[in-house]
């Protein structure tokens, strides 16, 4: 790292503000971003982690369901969404939905994650019913559901206000919401990427709502495309600003663009250097997220695993039926079993807790599960 001896002291306040826990400004997260080799930000990032979750690492077991590839919208960087007659336009009927739903229960899935498109001709009652359906047939399955990009939509569907749309979705059985929809806020990215969805505001607005209704929610970046350390930077505060306020987010969840099959084709993918330079620094500059998630189905196995020394301390989980990265080129596997999350976690020298999507302990029998005692601040070693 050659720096300056005005940036080595720049990098000696910061060192001094993450070791007493002090915030980190705009101008300290773009110099990081900019100027810091990555195992310096690694190892700042491991202390924020270590502090925060000790020797832990968590992950669930899960399913994914995306009920409908058909969208409205066009964002550049999607490979998943297909037009109205596309051949590879598909959307669930309620049985499959069911069947869906009978395979978490079989397998003990402890929560189902949904997103999908924007289909021209569903109402909301489609998309509602989708969620009361899951509710139904498995009760206990907890219902991580919809973003704002989603929320806006069905708000501009039923010309009824965004707590509205909440509020139903909650009494049909959502139990918190994803952090897809972000990408990057500020708009002289985002308008080159996805213009014409719900814009940054909308995205917090929705998000507060949700919050201040007691849902839970994630948060999400979408880098390693078209932007610079001052957008990502501005990402991360302008996220901190609003957990400060609220407090509802749970996880932070960066996601690595991939480009195949994309209207962004041209762009390399992100090398396993920025993934955790971009997961590093999220630890840093998020001081009020618990929890930061290296999602392996996006990063593989490989660079999720070693995250966990940079600053991540969440797998996501078993992921069976992931298709928004697989469409867009991911080479990971389809799910993993819980056994080779162990052995990820294990390996890396950290401890594998299985949580459910409120980051409650899961104590497990096979496919059986309960809600076991909280892993306290006090037994983090
Ligand atoms: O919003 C779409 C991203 C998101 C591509 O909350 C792409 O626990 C990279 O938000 N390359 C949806 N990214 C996925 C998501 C998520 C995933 C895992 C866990 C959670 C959680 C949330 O996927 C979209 C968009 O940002 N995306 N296409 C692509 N080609
Ligand atoms: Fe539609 Fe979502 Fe894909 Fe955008 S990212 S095109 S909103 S499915």
């Amino acid at each position: 790292m050659n720096l300056n001896q005005n940036e080595q002291e720049q990098l000696a306040t910061i060192t001094r503000k993450v070791e007493t826990g002090e915030r980190i400004t705009f101008d300290e997260g773009v110099f990081l971003d900019e100027k810091v080799d990555i195992l310096t930000l690694g190892g700042l990032a491991n202390q924020v982690r270590e502090r925060k979750n000790g020797n832990f690492a968590f992950y669930n077991t899960n399913i994914h369901l995306n009920p409908t590839n058909v969208c409205v919208y066009r964002c550049k960087f999607c490979a998943f969404r297909a037009d109205l007659k596309s051949e590879r336009g598909y959307t669930f009927t309620e049985d499959m939905i069911r069947e869906r739903v009978q395979e978490a229960r079989a397998s003990g899935a402890t929560e189902i994650h949904v997103v999908g498109g924007l289909h021209h001709q569903k109402k909301f009652d489609w998309y509602l019913d989708v969620v009361s359906t899951i509710h139904d047939e498995y009760p206990e399955l907890h219902i991580k559901a919809w973003t704002p990009v989603e929320i806006n939509w069905f708000s501009f569907m039923t010309k009824k206000p965004t707590r509205w749309v909440l509020e139903q979705m909650m009494e049909a059985g959502l139990g918190s919401m994803p952090g897809g929809g972000a990408e990057i806020f500020h708009p002289e990215v985002r308008e080159k990427i996805c213009e014409h969805k719900a814009d940054a505001q909308s995205w917090l607005d929705i998000h507060r709502e949700a919050h201040n209704l007691g849902l839970r929610s994630n948060a999400t970046i979408l880098y390693g495309h078209y932007e610079e350390a001052k957008h990502r930077v501005d990402h991360l505060c302008r996220l901190r600003e609003l957990q400060d306020e609220t407090g509802g987010f749970q996880t932070f969840i960066p996601l690595a663009f991939h480009p195949e099959n994309t209207g962004m084709s041209e762009i390399p993918k992100a090398s396993g250097l920025t993934d955790l330079k971009m997961i590093a620094l999220s630890r840093i500059m998020l001081d009020n997220f618990d929890h930061i998630k290296a999602y392996w189905i996006m990063l593989g196995e490989k660079t999720a695993q070693t995250a966990l020394s940079f600053g991540a301390d969440d797998l996501d989980g078993t992921v069976v039926h992931e298709l928004i990265y697989h469409d867009a080129g991911a080479k990971t596997p389809e799910g993993l079993t819980v056994e080779m999350l162990h052995r990820l976690i294990k390996e890396a020298g950290r401890i594998p807790v299985e949580r459910d999507t409120l980051y409650r302990h899961i104590v497990r029998d096979g496919a059986s599960w309960s809600i076991g005692e909280p892993i306290l601040a006090s037994s983090v070693s």
